[in-house]
């Protein structure tokens, strides 16, 4: 057979789609309903951009929705003469902005007509003054940067009657046309958005502030350079031609009341196909599937700063998931974001320290029937381990498996996409891969999706997974049973790498009781 070269195990990716294509996965639909706030005029018809929706209900200023630039309410006071005067900010976001800025230090100056107290632009000069050939940056300067203003000065025309914040303990659905998204991060990237004292800091924050000011050591510095490039081309891309497509948030909460009881589901292990690759990654190879983001509470992580690992990096190369940052308050225990529709405008080369731009990137994803890209994103955010053994607490495992499960689960029945994942909460977060394998699977088996696995290049983990993943089947191991084992594993001596080997003996020695049970009798 083939398969001494194939570089994955289980069901191929063919089959996992059922033969159908990876296109073929039902998809959540955009519904009129108070759970689902849509900024556009519904239903889309046009091949134009959609229409942003103005209706007599405007909400610029308040505790449920975005605190917007152009509020009347955003005041700024500036001193005249030595003495403090309140101007309307987004008038003198408007007068600055409209007086052309040639160098990254104008740039700056600019900024601080309308922000206080602005640290300096140390990361941003350096990509603008040395990282930049002279000629990129008059580019950017010239073409890039007017484009950028133009854009984020449409901010009344495109959301006209505001943006609702998508809280904590509150599952809701927002859909905004990419177009709205494009205008939102040109704002970003100007620092227009108030955010002293006025935006609690339960929001992962949007203004590139930290971005434009992270110095650090060069080896980060690099990193933010590339970051920059890749941003510039997301807004070369979308003030050359504007997106015609809509994504939608949506925030999912499931109370602990209406979670799994994962000590007695029955489901057998077994049932839930594998697709387990050492080579690939969720983004380049998942097409189609629920592709998993590795996520801080706040999502995005460090995107605005240094941070470059996965979650990061698709950030990076999707700059629209950005703009989530602005209204996605932080992620509690059992809550997740699932954001569809997002274009991807950038390659990349690289991981952390080595991350690189790799040039503009034509996204072939197809439209959904509400004009989405068929593209979704599970942003889930695992808990941060500093000893190995801590994570194998029940309320622990738990909390994994709950956050994974509202992750996956939808009320969508049948097609239901596979979920693309991989080594979630393993990296920067120290998890054990062997636990993470398995409750991903069983949060798959929960939510009645497959899964697909990428190793990123571990190969002993592509071949053990594979190898206790046929036990499960083999043995008819249902989800209780391995919660059972996985519970005990905390009060064991065996070493975290270990789990799976401790599983098969536990099962093994349980096998044998009924034996000596019979064999004694009952007492
Ligand atoms: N596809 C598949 N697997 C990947 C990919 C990819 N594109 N990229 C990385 N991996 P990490 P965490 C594998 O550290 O531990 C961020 O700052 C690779 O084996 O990003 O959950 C967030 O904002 C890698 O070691 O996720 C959080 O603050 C492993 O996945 C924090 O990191 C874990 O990737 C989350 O850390």
């Amino acid at each position: 057979s083939s398969s001494v070269q194939k570089d994955w195990k289980g069901t191929s990716f063919q089959d996992i789609c059922k033969g159908k294509g990876p296109w073929s996965f039902s998809v959540s639909p955009i519904n009129l309903t108070r759970y689902h706030f849509i900024l556009y005029e519904f239903p889309v018809t046009l091949q134009k951009p959609p229409k942003p929706y103005k209706s007599k209900h405007v909400y610029l200023w308040d505790e449920d929705h975005v605190r917007m630039p152009f509020s009347e309410n955003n005041l700024f006071s500036v001193n005249e003469n030595n003495t403090d005067i309140i101007k309307e900010r987004w008038k003198l976001i408007t007068d600055t902005l409209s007086v052309p800025i040639t160098t990254s230090e104008e740039f700056e100056c600019a900024l601080n007509k309308y922000n206080s107290r602005l640290p300096r632009f140390e990361a941003l000069h350096h990509f603008l003054n040395e990282e930049m050939e002279d000629e990129e940056s008059e580019i950017f300067f010239k073409l890039i940067l007017p484009k950028i203003i133009s854009l984020a000065l449409k901010l009344p025309d495109l959301l006209p009657n505001g943006i609702p914040l998508l809280k904590k303990n509150q599952t809701r659905s927002l859909s905004l046309s990419q177009e709205q998204i494009s205008c939102l991060l040109a704002n970003a990237f100007l620092c227009t958005f108030p955010w002293k004292k006025t935006v609690a800091s339960t929001y992962p924050g949007i203004n590139f502030i930290s971005l434009f000011s992270s110095f650090a050591r060069p080896q980060r510095r690099k990193c933010i350079s590339e970051k920059l490039k890749s941003i510039c081309n997301y807004f070369r891309r979308v003030t050359s031609n504007v997106p015609t497509g809509v994504v939608t948030f949506q925030r999912k909460m499931i109370p602990k009341s209406r979670m799994p009881r994962w000590d007695t589901l029955d489901n057998n292990l077994g049932n839930t196909k594998v697709h387990i690759s050492k080579s690939g990654t969720i983004e380049g190879n998942g097409l189609g599937c629920l592709q998993v983001d590795f996520a801080n509470k706040n999502i995005g992580g460090g995107v605005l700063r240094y941070g470059c690992v996965q979650e990061e990096i698709r950030f990076v190369i999707c700059p629209e998931l950005i703009v989530g940052r602005l209204f996605v308050e932080q992620l509690e225990k059992g809550e997740a974001v699932v954001v569809t529709g997002v274009e991807r405008y950038n390659d990349y080369s690289g991981y952390g320290d080595t991350f690189e731009w790799a040039g503009d990137y034509q996204d072939q994803t197809p439209y959904d029937d509400y004009r989405r890209r068929k593209t979704e994103i599970c942003i889930i955010d695992a808990i941060r381990f500093n000893k190995p053994k801590e994570q194998f607490q029940c309320s622990l495992i738990i909390r994994e498996l709950n956050k994974a499960y509202v992750g996956f689960h939808t009320r969508e029945t049948g097609n239901l996409a596979p979920v693309a994942t991989g080594n979630w909460g393993c990296g920067a977060f120290n998890g054990s891969k062997n636990l993470k394998t398995l409750i991903q699977l069983m949060a798959c088996s929960a939510s009645g999706r497959d899964l697909v696995y990428f190793t990123f290049g571990d190969e002993n983990l592509q071949e053990n997974f594979y190898n206790f993943y046929l036990f499960l089947g083999y043995n008819q191991i249902t989800i209780a049973q391995l919660w059972n084992f996985l519970s005990t594993f905390k009060s064991t001596n065996y070493s975290e790498d270990k789990l799976y080997s401790f599983v098969q003996q536990a099962y093994f020695d349980s096998k044998k009781q009924p034996t000596i049970v019979q064999f004694f009798g009952k007492p």
